[in-house]
C-alpha cells in the first residue's frame, strides 16, 4: 500500500530502472539526454498539478485546492487513515452530546466542579492532574515551559512602561530578603505579553458577542516554587477599571485573572503557535518541493517523508475549522474575521531566526530557565537533525558552488521565498542558497518544525485544554474592572457555556491523540535513498535519536508530571493531524 509523495510512476522503459536502483542525483550528476528530458517533464507536470494559490492575504500562501478532494491520489490520506480521522471526531462528539443532554435534563450549571460532569478520563495522566492542581500557580508557570504553547515566555528586564507594577505590589510573593529591582536585574522575572491580540474582532455566537483580552502577566523564577506569576493586568492600557491583579487578592479574583490570561492563550497557541507557525510555514515547503524538484532529487527524497499528508490535513483545516461556518466559527472567541486578523499580524513579524531555536531561546532570554524541558528536549533534537542533514549534504554537495550551481534546488528557494511567504521584507530567509550551510540550516528548520515543533504543541492539547477552565476557548462576558466584583456567577457566566466546552474537549482529543498510523521521527517506511552511506547516515540518525529517547525516559523517570511531548517515538515524522 503505497502512500508517497509522486515518486516512480512517472517512470518509463530504461528510465524506469535507473531510478529503481534509487540513487539519488542533483541535476549536475545527470548526463544522459532522456533523463535530462524526463527530469523536465516531470517538473512540468508536477507544476501543473500543484498550483499556488492565495486563499487568503498577509499569511502564507497555499495549495490551490477548494477541498481535500481536490488533492492528487498521491498527498491524499489513505482510507485507513481517513476512515479512523473521520470516526475519531465523530465518536468524540456523540459521546460529549450524550454528557450534554444529560446536563440539560439534569442539575444546573453554576459551579467550577460542574465542568467535572463532562470531563472525559481518556487515559490522559496530565489532564487529570491539571482538572485537580489548575488553580495552583505553580502549575500555572509550569505551563509557560512545558505545556502545550511553551514560546510565549520571555525573559523581563526592565517593566514595559504600560504594566505600572510597584516593588511593594509584588513583595509578598518574594522571599524577604529580595525585592522586584533586585530580581529584575538577577534575571529572574519573566513576562508573558498578549499584545497581539489587543482589538482583534470578537466572535458573536448565536446572537451573543463573546470578549477577548489583551493581558500582560508577569513571573517570577522563585527559588523554591519555581516559575510563579506574580501580578496580572488584563489590558494594554493602564486605567482604573485595568486594576492589577495579585496573589493575595480575594481567591476568586486572582482566579479569574488567570483564567483570562489563559483565554489569551488558548487563541494565541492554536492560531500562530499552531496553526500559523507549524501548518501553514510547512504547507510552503511542500508545494514548493513538489513543484520544483524531482523524485530523484536527494532533497526531495530527504524532505518528501516529512511533509505526508500535510496537504489534506491543511485542506481540511480549511474547509471545517477556520471556514466562516467551521469549529472556530462555532465556539472560539477568535472565530469569524479574528482569526485571520490575529494570523496576520503574527505572519507580519514572523521572522526566519525564530524558527531557529537556539535563536529563539536566545531571544527570548530564557536560556537558562530551569526546569524548561522544551527548551532542553529540543535543543537535543535539534543537534540530531543538524548533523543528520549535515551528513546528507555532504553526500551530494562537495562544495558551496555544488549549492549554488544547483538550479533545481535554487528554482525551489526562490519558489518558497517569493511564491510562499510573500509579502514578506523582514523575514529573514535568503533567497538564494549560497553555502552548504545555509542549505543544512533550512532543512534543518523544515525538519524540525514538521517534527518536534509541531508536537510540542500539538501533542499536549488534551492534556492543557480538556479542563476547560485551565485554557477556555471562549469567554462570554468582558474581562472584570473591579477585583471585588468578582463572584462564582460571573465566573460561571462568563467561560465557555456547556456545548461549547464539549466541542473543545471533543476537538482538542481528537487532534492530540496519539495517531495509530502514526510513522515515528526517523523511521523511513519508504526507501527513499538507496545507497549504502546514505542508509549509513540514516542509521547513526536513529542512534542518536535512540540516546535523546533513553535521555528523557530517565529524566522523566519517577515526576509527576511527565513532559514527554518530545519523545522521538511520540514525535510524528510529518505533520498529519
Ligand atoms: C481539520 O469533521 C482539523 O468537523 C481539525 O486542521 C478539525 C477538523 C478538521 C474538523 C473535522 C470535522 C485539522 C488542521 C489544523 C490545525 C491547527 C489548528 C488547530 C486548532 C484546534 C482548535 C481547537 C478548537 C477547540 C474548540
Amino acid at each position: 500500500k503505497a502512500q508517497t509523495f509522486p515518486c516512480y510512476r512517472w517512470l518509463i522503459g530504461d528510465i524506469k530502472l535507473e531510478i529503481r536502483e534509487g540513487t539519488a542525483r542533483t541535476l549536475s550528476d545527470e548526463s544522459l539526454p532522456q533523463l535530462l528530458a524526463h527530469r523536465r517533464t516531470e517538473l512540468e507536470e508536477r507544476q501543473k498539478t500543484y498550483r499556488w494559490v492565495t486563499w487568503a492575504p498577509g499569511i502564507p500562501r497555499s495549495i490551490d485546492a477548494k477541498t481535500e478532494a481536490d488533492l492528487p491520489q498521491d498527498v491524499r490520506f489513505d482510507n485507513e487513515k481517513r476512515s479512523d480521522f473521520e470516526h475519531s471526531l465523530q465518536y468524540a462528539l456523540l459521546e460529549l452530546s450524550l454528557k450534554k443532554l444529560a446536563i440539560k435534563f439534569g442539575k444546573s450549571w453554576d459551579d467550577l466542579d460542574d465542568f467535572q460532569r463532562i470531563f472525559w478520563k481518556l487515559r490522559s495522566p496530565i489532564a487529570e492532574y491539571c482538572m485537580k492542581h489548575w488553580k495552583e500557580d505553580s502549575l500555572f508557570g509550569y505551563q509557560c515551559l512545558n505545556g502545550s504553547n511553551p514560546r510565549m515566555i520571555q525573559r523581563c528586564k526592565k517593566l514595559p512602561g504600560n504594566f505600572p507594577v510597584t516593588p511593594d505590589m509584588v513583595q509578598s510573593s518574594l522571599p524577604p530578603k529580595t525585592n522586584l529591582n533586585k530580581e529584575l536585574k538577577a534575571g529572574n522575572i519573566f513576562l508573558l505579553d498578549y499584545a497581539i491580540v489587543d482589538g482583534i474582532p470578537t466572535n458573536t455566537i448565536r446572537g451573543e458577542l463573546q470578549y477577548i483580552a489583551a493581558p500582560l502577566c508577569l513571573l517570577y523564577q522563585h527559588p523554591d516554587q519555581g516559575l510563579i506569576p506574580i501580578a496580572i493586568q488584563l489590558e494594554q492600557t493602564p486605567d482604573l477599571d485595568t486594576p492589577i491583579f495579585l496573589p493575595k487578592d480575594a481567591p476568586l479574583a486572582w482566579l479569574m485573572a488567570k483564567m483570562w490570561v489563559r483565554h489569551s492563550e488558548f487563541q494565541v497557541f492554536q492560531v500562530l503557535s499552531h496553526l500559523l507557525r507549524t501548518h501553514l510555514v510547512i504547507e510552503v515547503f511542500c508545494v514548493a518541493t513538489l513543484r520544483q524538484l524531482p523524485a530523484v532529487h536527494p532533497i526531495y527524497k530527504l524532505l518528501a517523508p516529512h511533509l505526508r499528508y500535510t496537504l489534506e490535513i491543511n485542506c481540511r483545516g480549511r474547509t471545517q475549522l477556520i471556514s466562516p461556518d467551521g469549529i472556530f466559527k462555532r465556539v472560539v472567541s477568535t472565530g469569524g474575521e479574528g482569526l485571520l486578523i490575529l494570523a496576520q499580524r503574527e505572519y507580519k513579524t514572523l521572522t526566519y531566526r525564530s524558527l531557529q531555536p537556539c535563536h529563539d531561546f536566545n531571544d527570548r532570554g530564557v536560556s537558562h530557565l530551569p526546569n524548561y524541558y522544551y527548551r532542553e528536549h529540543t535543543l537535543m533534537l535539534w543537534d540530531a537533525l543538524h548533523s543528520f542533514v549535515s551528513d546528507m549534504v555532504g553526500l551530494f554537495y562537495q562544495s558551496d558552488r555544488d549549492v549554488q550551481e544547483d538550479l533545481e534546488l535554487q528554482a525551489w528557494i526562490r519558489d518558497i521565498t517569493q511564491e510562499g511567504f510573500t509579502e514578506l521584507p523582514n523575514f529573514g530567509m535568503p533567497s538564494q542558497l549560497s553555502t552548504r550551510e545555509e542549505l543544512i540550516t533550512l532543512l534543518a528548520v523544515i525538519i524540525l518544525t514538521g517534527t518536534a515543533q509541531h508536537a510540542a504543541t500539538n501533542n499536549g492539547q488534551f492534556d492543557w485544554c480538556a479542563w476547560v477552565p485551565n485554557t477556555p476557548c471562549t469567554m462570554r462576558r468582558p474581562p472584570p474592572t473591579d477585583k471585588d466584583a468578582v463572584t462564582m456567577d460571573m465566573i460561571m457566566a462568563t467561560l465557555p457555556d456547556i456545548s461549547q466546552s464539549c466541542m473543545q474537549m471533543a476537538i482538542t482529543w481528537h487532534l492530540g491523540r496519539p495517531q495509530p498510523d502514526a510513522i515515528p521521527l526517523g523511521q523511513y517506511t519508504e526507501e527513499y535513498f538507496t545507497e549504502r552511506r546514505a542508509k549509513e547516515v540514516i542509521d547513526r540518525f536513529r542512534k542518536q535519536l535512540k540516546e535523546i529517547e533513553d535521555n528523557i525516559l530517565s529524566q522523566n523517570e519517577g515526576m509527576d508530571l511527565q513532559y514527554l511531548y518530545l519523545l522521538p517515538r511520540r514525535i510524528e515524522n510529518s505533520i498529519t493531524i
